[in-house]
């Protein structure tokens, strides 16, 4: 009749978003959390709307998440806006997915700026419509020397062509006489991909419900967390994140200091 209730728990779910936020500051943070914004299309159909109307939601969804991210200190937050395969869409889709970053950066940049956040992107921009590379380029550019959080889209972005150009790249490096076949080892690679210069992601979010990797950053999920949920990304909200900082600190205070990554080096 009268159920045993967890009283941590119980005062948990009671909490304002303030104050899981402090709880969470109090202990380690994911320094490199990364999201595979999946479900805008899907919400769009539950509300008989065009899917374009769902990436343009998801897009907003894109600003809150970010700003909760650099309030939490996280330090890198990567988000999959575009894969490889995504060119295969319908024209007019791919065309809106591709004016997203002006309309975002037109809407948003000055606030990103004046949250001190740092815009970076991985993939090949080359493909890339020439208004789309610019805006993205002016991002970078005008948030080269903020020191908040860094905001890394990942555009035209696939993990085994990341692979394949850092293979060659590193091909060509040992035919040239640059590096030795002996030099090459897990370091090495990772300095030839396109993260080479961040960590790798301590968490990994994947919203929609669909439970794949569907090639996002194949090398450097060796050892992340990964956290997926229902819930699509248009109503991805601070809760969500926040829950899967909380699920990521429970994990992680388990392995008592000794976490599988280091154990394996
Ligand atoms: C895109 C909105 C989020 C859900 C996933 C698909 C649709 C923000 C950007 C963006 C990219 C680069 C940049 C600034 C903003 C974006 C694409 C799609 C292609 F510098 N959202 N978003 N880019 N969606």
């Amino acid at each position: 009749m009268f159920k045993k209730m967890n009283l941590w728990n119980k005062s948990k779910t009671n909490l304002t978003i303030n104050e899981r936020v402090s709880r969470i500051l109090e202990q380690p943070i994911p320094k490199h959390v990364a999201i595979i914004m999946d479900g805008n299309g899907r919400w769009a159909k539950r509300r008989a709307l065009p899917r374009v109307a769902g990436h343009h939601e998801g897009m907003k969804t894109v600003k809150k998440i970010t700003t909760l991210a650099n309030r939490l200190n996280i330090e890198t937050l990567t988000l999959y806006a575009f894969s490889t395969e995504n060119w295969k869409r319908p024209k007019h889709e791919v065309d809106y997915l591709m004016g997203l970053p002006e309309e975002f950066l037109g809407s948003f940049l000055p606030e990103l700026i004046a949250e001190n956040v740092k815009v970076s992107m991985i993939g090949d921009n080359s493909r890339l419509p020439a208004k789309t590379k610019k805006a993205v380029e002016k991002a970078i550019e005008q948030t080269a020397n903020n020191t908040g959080l860094n905001l890394n889209f990942a555009l035209n972005y696939g993990g085994r062509s990341e692979i394949v150009e850092a293979v060659k790249k590193i091909s060509t490096d040992v035919k040239n006489g640059e590096i030795s076949v002996d030099h090459i080892d897990h370091e090495c690679i990772s300095h030839y991909l396109m993260t080479h210069a961040l960590p790798d992601p301590d968490l990994l979010i994947r919203t929609s419900g669909e439970l794949r990797i569907s090639n996002f950053m194949l090398w450097q999920i060796a050892y992340t967390e990964l956290w997926f949920t229902d819930v699509l990304w248009p109503d991805f909200s601070d809760k969500h994140l926040i829950d899967a900082v909380e699920a990521f600190q429970k994990r992680t205070r388990r392995y008592g200091g000794l976490n599988d990554k280091e154990s394996k080096k």
